[in-house]
Formats: structure tokens, C-alpha cells, sequence
């Protein structure tokens, strides 16, 4: 190693000794040092020179670990003092020196002098003035003034018997050093956290060292606490590898703590290995290594930090922001987000179970939030699960209601601050199913009012703190005081923690439960206003209900409006939503969703779902929606108290032409006077033939008028083809295409392609019966010309009922299509248009004998609820409706059966989330 400390000539034997620099890294005894020089990127040479011509005592030395025959060689008497004199004087100092032998084995003896030259103190002659250091007379040139000086200061050290040369022998200079502690936790306790002194002895890397306690003289290992500085990792032969930075981080604490008087704070000993941190007045070596990147934070023994972990996580994330030396590749997980999205404040909609909330951003969109680093309170296990009935998170796994409870209390509706901290990408599914799947999640720190609402959770034992490997960055940027949290509520055995019986709720499920509503509806009803937590919003006048009084669940449904309905499936397909449903939802969501709220129980339907009204902080949510013109009265409100409030809030939306009356046109009045002038009710019955009933309450019929025609045509059509078979098969359907088909009877019949799925699956319409059947297409052939639509226009026509809403419940409406079939199919009637529609007019019926209405027997059956039409001209025949409606009201018939309720409502009959 020829690149010394600052090298000058190299010459061995040195004959003309020339001077070099360095400072001193480290005094090994009273007459050797290591010299070092300046870092130049990285650790610098170092070397070792033993003081000419002196000789001081030898330090303990333990014997080699493993070897029993050899013990530990205690302090030869003085050498402890030589090397302490020597240590405070020239640790970390410049000094200049000369190497005057250098031995074949490269040991190098020299003369050390304080500075920068010569001029400065002669360190071999002030330990030898102190008594601290013999002369070697033995190779002494007495040419040489130098060493006669040195014999010269020995001889007036022994005169005024100064260290070495006092009487009695120096034992008392020997320390009685310890290397093992028997108890070390004990021992670490035993200090109290107050700072110990101490001298550091070693480095082993950055963040561990070995110190000398004083003033017993305890050699011990010391780890600091909260950081790891990168090691070196001893390989199976024997030889070290360094982790990256692992020399300099060694360097970094070397230099500013080796052999530094220092003060230790004891703070803890798990597994025997005492972590501590080490102050020295120049600063904390623990936030030094972390600013400048050359440690990381360690979450198990952060928690016995005692100077603030905080500080260090800053310091830490200072040197990632910067990315020095083992975060030069660093890239933070919010890293590609912008500063907008990554702090911002929100407002909370939602508790989604115990660690997630929905927040509404400022542009209006909903964000779901993960609160970073927690985890909910879990199902432990199959011991709370009760086999008959259905598991429900929130209530069944033990803590989950209160962790929600908690959050919902504090935060629903507030503003928080929210401090994106991870993403956390979406995770797939395993083919072993194992792992399962999750969607990308954002993970924040929420607070409200300076308080971290996590760790206000993790303190009441109400989440636990997830624990991560080391380099996990995917944390809290408060990780430290969740874990402190949990520390404190594990102590206090709160929530999680607690050893008592964990809390139970029986909460009873009535939504769906027609029996069960049944016998509580009369307990509500007589209830008044009832206090309720809104659970769910299912649409804009739909909601889930929990009661905590009565300790259940209902669905409840507003009362006295008409709110536009969702899309939703129905048999058949996919129903399309109503204008202004998804708006209804989420207004009632702002106001309502997981707030407490007084309802009104006032009846149910059929379906088991509660009607009444809802009540949040003085507002009536059934007229918040009037208002907002997100529904329209309804005319069972009539009897409400609320009635008058409803349609003033009606009348003003519909003022303003706000979204559901977007396009109300309020007609003048002399306008509408003229109209009902010019307008009057048509009542021109004609003779028809029903012929078909769809599901959807539609018919067909065909003119009595017409009826010989296409009796005529069938005789006519029916001969030919009996004259001239068509050969089976000879027919490629196409979707459109008129042609003949072989109905079950045998006969055939004129009919219309409308889709074909396959040669055997053909569907056909009738088109002068109106039935429709899907049949083989060797059961078709092409129409006869003859026989076309010009000959004869199909004759089946669409209608259906005026004034009637086809019920959208799939039970009611098979009533009433059941009913209607009976009395009608196949018969005779008289027909009336009333007014248009989209798919066909909507006309009114007469018995042919009676000509009683069909339509309104309908609704006196209360089988079919009215529909109102504002036409002036129709006001005659709707209010006669009206009235049957109001009778079979009374006699509480088929839909009315529960009492007075919206039957739109019906339609979510059993329908549930
Ligand atoms: C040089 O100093 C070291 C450290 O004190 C010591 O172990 C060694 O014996 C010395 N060498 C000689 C030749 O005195
Ligand atoms: C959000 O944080 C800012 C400062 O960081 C504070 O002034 C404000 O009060 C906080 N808002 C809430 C709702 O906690
Ligand atoms: C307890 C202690 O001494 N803390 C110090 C650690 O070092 C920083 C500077 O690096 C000081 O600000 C702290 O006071
Ligand atoms: C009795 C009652 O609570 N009425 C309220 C219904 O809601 C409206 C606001 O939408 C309030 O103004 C009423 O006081």
C-alpha cells in the first residue's frame, strides 16, 4: 500500500526522514496510533505508526473467542492512563510525523507531532515527561539530540517519580474491565434512560459500535436505536462483503465517534443486544446517518427511540426526497401523482367498513380512501359463525361496528385532510384462488382537526397496524404513532386487545321478511318518530335502514312523492333507468347516508318494506326531493300533514323548470280554456276483436269491420296452399320477411319473421292474431303473393289501457293480466282511443253487453293503480277513475291490501342488496 497518507517520498530504510500529515483516527496504545488521511469519495488509506524509541504499557486484550486455553491479559499498570493521554490529546487532530524505520513487515516506527510541523508538541516526549512512556536506551544514538532529550525528560520523571516511576506499582491504574453483562436487560433498566458516559472503543459499522462505560468499565456492544447503516456481510468462507455504502457509512460514524468521549442513552435490550443512542455535542450521529443516506429507518426498534421518531422519519425522508447514497435509485410511491392530488382536503360521504371512507373531491367525484397501514378488526377464525343464519361483516365480526361506528361518528359528512401515502396496485387473483382480489387502492392519512383519525382507531383498539418488511415504503407517513397507538392500547387492553367478552349484536335482518314486518309494523307505526341510521341508498327514495333502538334492519321507502326510477333488471331484460334517477340517488346519499335520521313509519307494502317519512336535522327528505325537483308529489300524500308543504315545494320547482320539469310547459289560461273548447273528449266506440294479451298489458285486436275480409282471405289462402303443398324446407327465413306458418292447430297462417336464431328456432308474429311463437322453419313456407299485406294490411292492432299504470311488480301484473284474459280474450268489445303513446295508443274498452269500462273495473278491483293525464279533456273520465281507485283504497283490495302506498314502489318487491 504505497498510497500513503499524504505521501511524500517512500523510502525504507528512511534515511532522511521526511515529514507527512494525516489525523488521527484512532490511539491504540500509549505508543501507537492509525493516521489517516482526507476522504476522497470514499474512506481514506490509513496507517499505523509506533512511537520510536518509547515504549508504553500494553491494554487488556480479551482472549480469542472460542480458545479456552488462552485467557484475557489484563492492563499492564499505566497503559490505560498513556493511551487516555494520548487519546485526548490527539484524537481527530492533525499532526505531521516522520517514519524513521520501516521493518520488513511494514511496520512503521516514527515521530508524531501535534500540527502542522515540526514546531508542534513532540508526543513521545510529553508521555515520557508524564511518566507515562519508557525509553528504549537499548538502539539509542547518543549523536542524536533528539533521543538524548527524550533520556533527559525520562530522567526527571523518575526523579519527581511522575506516573510509571510513582511507588506502588500502578495496580490501581489497571481497570477491571468488564466484557459481558450477566443480566442485560437488568442492567439497561438499571440506567433509567439517563445518559451514561462513555468512550467509543470501535466501529462496527454505522450504527453499531462497541463503547466503554465509565465509570465501571463495561465494554458493550451498542446498536443504535431506530437505524440500520448498511453491514458487512460475513460469507460462509470466512471473508466480509459490504453492502452497498457500507464503508463510508462506517467512515461517516468513525470519524466523528471513535474514541470521542460521548454520552450514551441506555433505552432498551431485546435478545441481549442493548440499542442506544449515542449524543455527542456536536449533534445526533442517528439523524446524521439518516439526512445524509446512509441509513434507514427500522420500525421495531424505532419504537425506543427516545429522542423523537419523528425527527428521524424526517430526516430519513429528507435523504429519499434528495436521493443520497442508498436512495440514489429512490422513487417515492406518490411519486407520479401531482401535489393536488396527493393533500387535499374533501368531504367524507361514506365509512365503507372500518378502514376505508368515500370522500367527495371539490370537482364533485367520489374517491374511496384507504386509511393507510391498518387493518379492520377480522373474523378470528369459525367461532362467531353461526351456521343458519347469514354472515354479516359489520355486525359479526367482533369490533367491526365499533370501528365503523367510531369513524361514522367523527367523520361522516365532515371535511378531512387527506395525505395520499401509497397506491396500492390492484392485485389478481391466484389460479389456486388463495389470494383474492382487489382493485388498485388509494391509502392516505386522513385527519380531522389535527387528529389522525387511524391512529385515534389504533389507540381505541379498534384496527390493528399492519406491519411491513423493511424496505417497505407502501406506509403511513405517521407509521411511527400508529404503532405507538397500538403499543398503548395493547397496554391498556382496549378493544382488540381486551380480555373481556367481546360485544355482540343481534341485529334482526326485517327487510325482505314480509312475516316479521308484518308484526313490527304496528309496534312503528305506534313508535312515532323513530331514530335510525340510514345503512344503504338504494335510489332516491329507496333506502336500508338500521333501527338502534329495536336493533333491526328495514327497508323503508318514502312517502307522498314519485321519485324517477333506476334501471334495473327485469324479466326480459335490462329496464332504463328514469331522467334524473341517478340524481334523485345521489342527492338523498349527500343528505342521508349513514346519518342519524327520525323516521315515520306510516304502512308497508306487500313486499315487507316500510312507507313513511324521513326526517335529518329539521329537513323532511321526501320534500328536500320536491324541492330539488328530483320527484314529483304524489297524490297519496293528499293526507298527509305534509301535503301542503309538498305541493308548494312542487310548485316552485316546477316555477323554476328545473330538471324533472325541464320541459313543463304551463299552458295560458284562456289557452286551456280555448283547448277545452276546441278539444273535447271523443267517445267513438267501435267493434273490435281481442285477440291476444301480452304480458306487458297489451292487446290485440282486429276490426269486426274487416272480419269477413280476412275470413274470406284464410278460406281462399288455405285452398291454394292445400292445391299446391309447399315443399318442406324449401323456405330460408329472414328476419322481416312476410310468410306463411303452421300454427298448432294445423292451419296455416299468415305471419312475419322476426328473428331467427336457427333453422329450429324461428320466431314468428302472427299478424292479423297478434301471437307470437318461435317454430322450426320446416314449419314455414313463403306467402302467396295473392295473399300479401296489399291485399289485406295485417290485422291485428296494438293497444293498450288509458289511464292505467301497468303495474311494474311482476306478481301484481300477473294478476291483472290474468284477470283481463278472463274476462276478454276471445270476446268482443268496444273500442276507444283515448291519447297516443310511444309504442301504441292507449284506448279504453267496453263489454259489448254492459258497456261497462274494462279498464276502470280494473282499477275498483285495485288491481291497477291510475294513471293521471292532465289533459282537460280527459279530466272527466280521470277523476271517474279516481274515484274507483279511492274505493278499492278503502276496501283495502289486492294492492291496497297494506293500506295507502305508493304501488311504483312496488315494483322493487323484494328486490334487495
Ligand atoms: C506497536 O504498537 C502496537 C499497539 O500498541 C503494539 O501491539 C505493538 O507491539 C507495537 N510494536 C512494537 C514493535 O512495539
Ligand atoms: C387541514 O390541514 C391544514 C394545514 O395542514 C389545516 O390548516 C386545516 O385546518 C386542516 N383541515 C382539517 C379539516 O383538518
Ligand atoms: C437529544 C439530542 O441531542 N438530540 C439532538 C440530535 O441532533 C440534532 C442535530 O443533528 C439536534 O438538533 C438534537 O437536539
Ligand atoms: C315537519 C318537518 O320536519 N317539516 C320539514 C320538511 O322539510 C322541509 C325542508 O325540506 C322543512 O322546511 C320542513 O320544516
Amino acid at each position: 500500500m504505497a498510497s500513503a497518507v499524504s505521501a511524500q517520498a517512500q523510502a525504507n530504510p528512511v534515511s532522511v526522514p521526511t515529514l507527512q500529515r494525516g489525523i488521527v483516527k484512532m490511539v491504540l496504545s500509549g505508543c501507537a496510533v492509525i493516521v489517516r488521511g482526507q476522504p476522497r469519495g470514499g474512506p481514506p488509506p490509513e496507517r499505523q505508526i509506533n512511537l520510536s524509541n518509547v515504549r508504553a504499557g500494553a491494554l487488556a486484550r480479551r482472549a480469542a473467542q472460542g480458545q479456552t486455553e488462552t485467557k484475557d491479559t489484563p492492563d499492564e499498570p499505566w497503559a490505560f492512563q498513556a493511551r487516555e493521554f494520548l487519546r485526548k490529546k490527539i484524537i481527530g487532530k492533525e499532526v505531521c510525523f516522520t517514519v524513521e524505520i520501516k521493518t520488513p513487515q511494514g511496520r512503521e516506527y516514527g515521530m508524531v507531532y501535534l500540527g502542522k510541523d515540526t514546531s508542534g508538541e513532540n508526543i513521545a516526549e510529553s508521555l515520557v515527561a508524564e511518566g507515562l512512556a519508557t525509553v528504549r536506551r537499548e538502539g539509542l544514538r547518543g549523536n542524536n539530540p533528539e533521543q538524548a532529550r527524550l533520556c533527559d525528560l525520562e530522567d526527571q520523571a523518575k526523579a519527581s517519580k511522575k506516573g510509571i516511576w510513582s511507588e506502588g506499582g500502578g495496580a490501581h491504574t489497571i481497570r477491571d474491565l468488564k466484557y459481558s453483562i450477566e443480566n442485560p436487560r437488568n442492567f439497561v433498566d438499571s440506567h433509567h434512560q439517563k445518559p451514561v458516559n462513555a468512550i467509543i472503543e470501535h466501529v462496527r459499522d454505522g450504527s453499531v459500535v462497541r463503547a466503554l462505560l465509565l465509570p465501571d468499565y463495561y465494554l458493550v456492544t451498542v446498536m443504535l436505536s431506530g437505524v440500520k447503516c448498511p453491514t458487512f456481510k460475513r460469507e460462509a468462507d470466512g471473508t466480509e462483503s459490504p453492502e452497498p455504502f457500507a464503508a463510508e457509512a462506517k467512515f461517516f460514524t468513525e470519524s466523528r465517534l471513535l474514541q470521542r468521549d460521548v454520552q450514551i442513552i441506555l433505552e432498551s435490550c431485546p435478545n441481549q443486544i442493548i440499542l442506544g443512542t449515542i449524543l455527542h455535542p456536536n449533534g445526533n450521529i442517528t439523524e446524521l446517518l439518516l439526512k445524509e443516506g446512509f441509513a434507514r429507518c427500522v420500525d421495531w426498534s424505532m419504537a425506543v427511540y427516545t429522542q423523537g421518531a419523528e425527527k428521524l422519519r424526517a430526516a430519513e425522508r429528507s435523504a429519499k426526497e434528495r436521493k443520497v447514497r442508498i436512495w440514489k435509485d429512490y422513487v417515492a410511491p406518490t411519486a407520479n401523482l401531482d401535489q393536488k392530488d396527493r393533500q387535499f382536503v374533501a368531504k367524507v360521504m361514506q365509512v365503507v367498513n372500518a378502514d376505508a371512507i368515500v370522500v367527495k373531491l371539490n370537482s364533485g367525484e367520489y374517491k374511496t380512501i384507504h386509511l393507510s397501514s391498518i387493518r379492520p378488526p377480522r373474523n378470528e377464525g369459525e367461532k362467531n359463525k353461526d351456521k343458519d343464519k347469514r354472515f354479516r361483516p359489520l355486525y359479526d365480526i367482533p369490533y367491526m361496528f365499533e370501528a365503523r361506528e367510531f369513524l361514522r361518528k367523527k367523520l361522516i359528512g365532515k371535511k378531512v385532510n387527506v395525505t395520499v401515502d401509497y397506491i396500492r396496485a390492484a392485485t389478481t387473483a391466484t389460479e389456486t384462488g388463495t389470494i383474492p382480489a382487489f382493485p388498485e387502492r388509494t391509502c392516505a392519512t386522513v385527519t380531522i382537526g389535527g387528529i389522525n383519525i387511524a391512529e385515534a382507531l389504533v389507540s381505541k383498539g379498534l384496527a390493528t397496524v399492519i406491519r411491513y418488511r423493511q424496505d417497505d415504503d407502501q406506509r403511513s407517513s405517521h407509521y411511527d404513532e400508529l404503532l405507538a397507538a397500538e403499543a398503548r392500547a395493547i397496554k391498556n387492553g382496549k378493544g382488540l386487545h381486551s380480555k373481556k367478552e367481546v360485544p355482540i349484536h343481534r341485529v334482526a335482518d326485517i327487510s325482505g321478511d314480509t312475516q316479521k314486518a308484518k308484526q313490527f309494523l304496528p309496534f312503528l307505526q305506534r313508535a312515532g318518530r323513530s331514530e335510525a341510521v340510514v345503512e344503504y341508498v338504494f335510489s332516491g327514495s329507496r333506502l336500508k335502514l338500521y333501527m338502534p333502538k329495536e336493533t333491526c334492519l328495514i327497508t323503508f321507502l318514502l312517502a307522498g312523492i314519485e321519485c324517477p326510477r333506476s334501471s334495473r333488471n327485469i324479466p326480459g331484460g335490462m329496464q332504463v333507468a328514469e331522467p334524473f334517477s341517478e340524481e334523485a340517488m345521489l342527492f338523498t346519499k349527500e343528505l342521508v347516508l349513514q346519518r342519524e335520521v327520525e323516521v315515520e313509519v306510516e304502512s308497508m307494502d306487500k313486499a315487507g318494506n316500510f312507507i313513511g317519512w324521513l326526517h335529518i336535522e329539521g329537513v323532511n327528505l321526501s320534500v328536500a326531493l320536491v324541492e330539488s325537483a328530483l320527484s314529483k308529489v304524489h297524490f297519496t300524500a293528499e293526507r298527509s300533514s305534509y301535503y301542503k308543504t309538498l305541493l308548494s315545494a312542487e310548485e316552485a320547482a316546477r316555477q323554476r323548470k328545473e330538471k324533472l320539469w325541464a320541459n313543463y310547459e304551463e299552458k295560458p289560461t284562456e289557452e286551456v280554456a280555448q283547448l277545452s273548447e276546441e278539444k273535447e273528449r271523443v267517445a267513438n266506440y267501435r267493434p273490435v276483436y281481442v285477440t291476444e294479451i301480452t304480458d306487458t298489458l297489451h292487446f290485440y285486436t282486429q276490426d269486426v269491420e274487416t272480419g269477413a275480409q280476412l275470413e274470406n282471405l284464410m278460406e281462399t289462402m288455405r285452398a291454394e296452399i292445400a292445391a299446391q303443398p309447399p315443399v318442406e324446407g324449401s323456405f330460408t327465413p329472414r328476419r322481416g320477411d312476410y310468410c306463411i306458418a303452421k300454427f298448432a292447430d294445423g292451419e296455416w297462417y299468415r305471419a312475419r319473421v322476426e328473428k331467427v336464431e336457427s333453422a329450429a328456432k324461428v320466431h314468428v308474429f302472427y299478424i292479423d292474431y297478434g301471437n307470437r311463437e318461435v317454430v322450426s322453419s320446416t314449419r314455414l313456407a313463403a306467402l302467396p303473393p295473392a295473399f300479401s299485406t296489399r291485399t289485406l294490411p295485417a290485422q291485428a292492432t296494438e293497444y293498450t289501457f288509458a289511464f292505467i299504470q301497468v303495474p311494474q311488480d311482476e306478481d301484481a301484473r300477473a294478476d291483472v293480466v290474468d284477470c283481463v284474459v278472463r274476462d276478454i280474450q276471445n270476446t268482443q268489445c268496444l273500442l276507444n282511443v283515448e291519447y297516443g303513446g310511444a309504442s301504441c295508443p292507449h284506448v279504453t274498452l267496453q263489454f259489448t253487453d254492459s258497456k261497462d269500462d274494462v279498464g276502470l273495473g280494473l282499477v275498483k278491483e285495485g288491481l291497477v293503480m291510475v294513471e293521471v293525464r292532465k289533459e282537460k279533456h280527459l279530466q272527466k273520465m280521470v277523476t271517474e277513475y279516481l274515484n274507483g281507485q279511492e274505493s278499492a283504497k278503502s276496501a283495502r283490495l289486492n294492492i291496497w291490501r297494506y293500506g295507502d302506498f305508493r304501488a311504483d314502489d312496488a315494483d322493487e318487491f323484494g328486490y334487495s342488496r
